[in-house]
């Protein structure tokens, strides 16, 4: 890559075009393009596989399997609609939740990884909650143990968010294994991806019909529609693609792996920047480069660095901010962010998300962590 070539924040993996050609070759054969066809029934099974868990079906993308999963589990039917929640996520984590007309309450996150924090939860914790829905942001595993404790006493369902996780381990588990159902998407920007795309891991093999059923209009069979579901279907083509970049997908994640050390390496003396690294029993997919710039320390703001970067070619992310609960839509609908989660509202003011996929050349890493290293100290030192 030239200095002149603009870096993303992501870029896609895509498998060798030939490959994806053979694959989807036999579809001009079939004529069969979606509806649980071949490529669908065989990428779910290898999906399922790679992921480790028990039952998996496949979405159209990962928010429509956030609100399958929170309709088809009936929670809010028995009168509790609260969901304990974190803010500091995608829009989709919390739009799922309201739109299935249930309520998010929202607890502080962990400093060190981002995650809803256990301590927190508890005391958010009413008659009307249902079920707590964490989001393991960047693919940093939720405190899985304490949630679970917590749920268990207070009879709550735990939904994962695991958009960002797709592949991670925790002491050698698939991360699909925690909580009562996992989330994951496989959108053009993330890991592993099927060009849009997503799947839901779930404990309870009796959810299973339901949820392949709520993504086909709630048909049982042709004459037999039982639930009032939507379209959430899969469909041929972005199956194929997950055939093909799945059998890549480790090789993927180990460049990734070798850009993210280099992050790390560049920027974790660096003072006034926080840099994650993933602890020793968690195999991580490197999903994201997050890091903090403390303005207290730096003497000037993120955005200072994000515009440093961006007069440079080079497009970061402020992954995520605003806290969704900050949203204009959801203005003067939930508690102030900064007396509600003042730990999420200080991480959002200050994150900044670097460009990091498999190909990212490690001199342009280099570029880019000595432009975040020479803005972010320009003032005070
Ligand atoms: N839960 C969480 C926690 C999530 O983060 C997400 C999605 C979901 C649920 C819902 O899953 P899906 O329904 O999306 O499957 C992107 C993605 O669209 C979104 O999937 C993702 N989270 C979110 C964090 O990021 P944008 O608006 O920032 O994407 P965009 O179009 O600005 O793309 C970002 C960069 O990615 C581009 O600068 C270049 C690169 N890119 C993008 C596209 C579209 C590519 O290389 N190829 C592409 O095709 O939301």
């Amino acid at each position: 890559m030239t200095n002149n070539d603009k870096i993303l924040v992501a870029r896609s993996s895509m498998p060798p075009f030939e490959e994806y050609c053979e694959e989807v070759k036999e579809l001009w054969d079939s004529h069969w393009l979606t509806n649980k066809g071949v490529k669908h029934r065989q990428f779910e099974n290898n999906v399922k596989e790679y992921l480790d868990v028990d039952q998996l079906l496949l979405f159209v993308n990962g928010h429509s399997a956030l609100e399958c999963i929170l309709e088809t589990m009936d929670l809010g039917k028995d009168g509790r609609n609260e969901v304990v929640t974190t803010p500091f996520t995608f829009a989709s984590t919390t739009h799922a939740i309201v739109r299935k007309g249930l309520k998010p309450v929202f607890g502080d996150i962990r400093k060190d990884d981002y995650t809803l924090d256990p301590d927190k939860i508890e005391g958010l914790i009413t008659e009307r909650t249902c079920a707590i829905l964490p989001v393991h942001v960047y693919g940093n595993i939720c405190s899985v143990d304490r949630i679970q404790e917590i749920a268990d006493k207070h009879d709550l369902k735990v939904i994962y968010d695991a958009a960002h996780a797709f592949g991670v381990k925790r002491n050698g588990v698939g991360i699909g294994n925690y909580g009562d159902a996992s989330t994951f998407s496989f959108h053009a920007t993330k890991v592993f991806n099927t060009i849009e795309g997503g799947a839901i891991a779930h404990a309870d093999e009796s959810l299973s019909s339901k949820l392949a059923q709520w993504r086909n209009f709630g048909i049982a069979s042709a004459e037999d529609v039982v639930y009032v579901g939507g379209n959430s279907k899969m469909n041929e083509f972005a199956a194929a693609m997950g055939l093909c970049n799945l059998r890549h997908v480790d090789s993927e994640i180990a460049k990734r792996k070798i850009v993210a050390e280099r992050y790390f390496q560049n920027l974790k003396d660096v003072p006034g920047i926080t840099i994650t690294i993933p602890p020793d029993n968690i195999q991580s997919n490197y999903a994201y480069m997050p890091v903090l710039i403390d303005p207290d320390v730096c003497g000037v703001s993120r955005d200072v660095v994000f515009e440093e970067l961006a007069k440079n070619n080079i497009a970061a992310r402020k992954y995520f901010y605003p806290l969704t609960s900050d949203f204009a839509c959801y203005t003067g609908m939930f508690p102030s962010s900064e007396s509600a989660t003042p730990i999420a509202k200080k991480v959002s003011d200050q994150v900044l998300s670097l460009p990091i996929y498999a190909d990212l050349a490690i001199s342009d890493v280099d570029r880019i962590c000595d432009i975040v290293i020479s803005s972010s100290s320009s003032v005070s030192h």
